[in-house]
């Protein structure tokens, strides 16, 4: 991979260079990802790479910090001192997964206060699942069987990003979310197995998940607008399709294994394809969601904004601190 030297300029182009330099530069880094290489932050790299992973890296960190919300919703009212132990311990650990991500997107030159500008703004997106309601405790196991379970799905395979940064944090992330997966299924498990009415709380709950886990993957592949290059640059490794067709085969067995439904009546092995088949997926609902019009979409954005304002004071203390401790000044962000 190159290097950003005087002579090859930033990634923005080649300053004062010819276009030879800067094919030949777009040329190298091509070849260099294709042979698995990784791009590092002092790397040359193309301004749209550059670009695509800000984009995809912040909506990921936003991700994170939004969906702190709906679980946080029930921590007070976790039905024991374990589970609100579990519960906590999960909820900080998306606060740190969004920190991985806010700080790896800052080695693109990017800062943390720009991008949470961003997302207050609603410039940036997040992931559109957090815009439903937690209505019961059975929400909470919903959520880690399903959303985390789909989330591993599609971020394991980010762990081999062609950039860096991005990739090392995944691990870490990954490996935190199969142990959110699994205190989900153990929690509806728990449910499932209980009193007629902690069963129905279960089910009721896989019913309201289900569906809108499935849209987290994104559009269908025909209306996926960046995949065909974000896999071209491995940064995406496979198409929303083929990793919710993944997700909905791991899901079947093990909806089986809790003695809950899918509420999918299409749902039936495909002998031939080697995979399940399921029912058409409402994408209405899913733009509609992203336009800002799901039920939570409001409630979590002024949440968010509140806590930013309300957090100004932690930050300006942190500042006042690293000033008179290391002198360098440097702002402290959020
Ligand atoms: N929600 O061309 P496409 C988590 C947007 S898990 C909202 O296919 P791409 C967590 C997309 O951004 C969730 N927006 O895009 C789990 C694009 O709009 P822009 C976070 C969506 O990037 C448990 C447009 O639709 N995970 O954090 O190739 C507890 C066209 O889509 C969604 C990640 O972010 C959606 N569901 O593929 C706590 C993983 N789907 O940007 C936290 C990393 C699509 O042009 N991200 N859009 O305005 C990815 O893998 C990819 O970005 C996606 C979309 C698969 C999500």
């Amino acid at each position: 991979m190159v290097a950003v030297t005087p002579e090859t300029g930033t990634s923005g182009g080649v300053d004062g260079g010819s276009a030879d330099l800067g094919a030949q530069l777009r040329a190298d880094f091509d070849a260099a990802v294709a042979a698995e290489e990784r791009v590092e932050p002092r790397d040359w790299m193309p301004e749209e790479y550059r670009a695509s992973l800000v984009r995809q890296m912040a909506q990921h960190a936003h991700s994170e910090i939004i969906g702190m919300q709906p679980e946080a919703n029930w921590i007070t009212r976790a039905p024991s001192l374990r589970r609100k132990a579990i519960l906590m311990a999960k909820v900080q650990d998306e606060a740190g997964h969004g920190l991985y991500l806010y700080s790896a997107a800052e080695t693109l030159g990017t800062s943390r206060d720009e991008l949470l500008d961003k997302l207050h703004s609603g410039k940036q997106k997040y992931s559109s699942i957090f815009n439903y309601p937690t209505l019961t405790w059975a929400d909470v196991g919903a959520i880690g069987w399903l959303v985390d379970g789909a989330a591993i799905t599609n971020q394991v395979p980010i762990c081999r990003c062609s950039y860096g940064p991005y990739a090392r944090a995944m691990v870490r992330i990954c490996k935190e979310e199969s142990f959110h997966q699994r205190q989900g299924y153990e929690l509806l498990l728990a449910l499932s197995q209980g009193t007629e009415a902690q069963h129905a709380m279960a089910q009721d709950a896989v019913n309201r998940w289900w569906w809108p886990s499935l849209m987290m993957f994104g559009p269908p592949d025909d209306e996926s607008v960046h995949s065909a290059q974000a896999m071209a640059w491995r940064i995406k490794r496979h198409s929303n399709d083929e990793l919710r067709q993944r997700f909905v085969d791991i899901a079947v067995p093990q909806a089986e294994s809790l003695g809950l439904t899918l509420p999918d009546p299409d749902i039936r092995w495909n002998e031939e394809r080697g995979h399940h088949d399921f029912g058409a997926i409402d994408w209405a609902e899913f733009w509609d969601v992203l336009k800002g019009n799901g039920p939570c979409n409001e409630q979590r954005i002024n949440q968010r904004r509140k806590a930013h304002e309300e957090g100004a004071w932690v930050r300006e203390a942190a500042t006042a601190y690293a000033r008179k401790h290391t002198g360098t000044g440097r702002e402290v962000q959020a």
